[in-house]
């Protein structure tokens, strides 16, 4: 099977996983509103799932080969479904479309939306624990695990990127913040997607080390896209509003660094994440690069 196909076929894997999730929250019981009906909105909505992908890609470039650790991977998917939903409120970015549909405190309001969001966010962490108990990685593992994933999203990540964002905007910021807040707000849940699938598997310092180096290349890579894309792309395909970071007053790669520059930016980014992987012989069957080249060329 070639690698576009192996991608598709895991996008799959993530979807139907994450429509029995929903399922068991159903199940659950209890009086939660509207609450996982939202949360199974934003979820289903669609998505590339990049995130869980470039987990299991990373886990097994590791050598892990348990099919369970697909859980852990999905939980990035909750996390990173999260943060959308959360960005998207009106006291964030305050918007109106998200993966091609209405975003979802247009359809549940922002009190539903806003627990819609924190309990993915829980229900992430739920899943993580739970996949390293299938798995029997043992305390620190696990550990290990939960603590990075917290850590990349709190204040020392994507939150901290999401802060000097928000304070930035209608503002002149230099390349040295831009660069903060990207390698914070996007890069840091990518970084992390790589490094969990390493500790999943029980790869040691130095595998870590060069997952982390590649995740922060295609972080990068994949913020220079989006910014190219919200100038160039359609919002039709983008599935949300383009051009909204000019309206908002945003400062970004093209308008920081010019389109041209941009461009060579990111297919930089990208050549160095791959030289990383092949130093390390970590991406045998090819799919890390693979998804590096995807990030490049994507149009949504
Ligand atoms: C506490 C973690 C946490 C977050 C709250 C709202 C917030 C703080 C941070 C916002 C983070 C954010 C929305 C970053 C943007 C990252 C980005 C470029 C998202 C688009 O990702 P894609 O293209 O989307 O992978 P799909 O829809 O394909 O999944």
């Amino acid at each position: 099977m070639d690698v576009k196909a192996q991608l598709a076929e895991q996008k799959e894997i993530v979807d139907r996983r994450i429509k029995e999730l929903a399922e068991s929250w159903r199940r659950g019981g209890g009086n939660d509103g509207d609450v996982i009906s939202a949360m199974e909105y934003s979820l289903i909505a669609g998505g590339k799932r990049i995130r869980p992908i470039l987990a299991m890609a990373s886990y097994r470039g590791c050598g892990g080969g348990d099919e369970r650790a697909w859980r852990g991977a999905v939980a990035l998917e909750l996390i990173h479904t999260y943060t959308l939903i959360h960005d998207d409120l009106p006291s964030m970015d305050d918007d109106d479309f998200r993966r091609g549909m209405p975003t979802c405190h247009r359809v549940y309001g922002v009190r539903t939306a806003t627990l819609a969001g924190s309990s993915m966010l829980l229900a992430a962490f739920e899943e993580l624990a739970g996949c390293c108990r299938e798995l029997e990685l043992g305390d620190k593992i696990s550990a290990r695990a939960m603590s990075g994933v917290a850590s990349a999203v709190g204040g020392g990540g994507v939150v901290g990127g999401q802060v000097v964002d928000l304070e930035s905007e209608h503002r002149e910021i230099g390349r040295d913040t831009l660069h903060y807040i990207h390698s914070h707000k996007t890069a840091a849940l990518l970084r992390v997607s790589c490094t969990l699938g390493g500790i999943l598997a029980g790869a040691g310092a130095e595998k870590l080390k060069a997952l982390a180096a590649y995740g922060e290349d295609i972080g990068l890579a994949f913020q220079i896209v989006d910014d190219l894309l919200d100038v160039e792309g359609d919002s039709a395909q983008l599935g949300k509003t383009a051009g909204a970071d000019q309206a908002r007053g945003k400062a970004t790669f093209p308008s920081l660094y010019g389109l041209e520059e941009s461009r060579k930016l990111a297919a930089a980014a990208a050549e160095r994440s791959c030289a990383v992987l092949r130093r390390r012989d970590l991406d045998p069957q090819g799919v890390l690069a693979a998804l590096a080249r995807f990030i490049l060329d994507r149009s949504c």
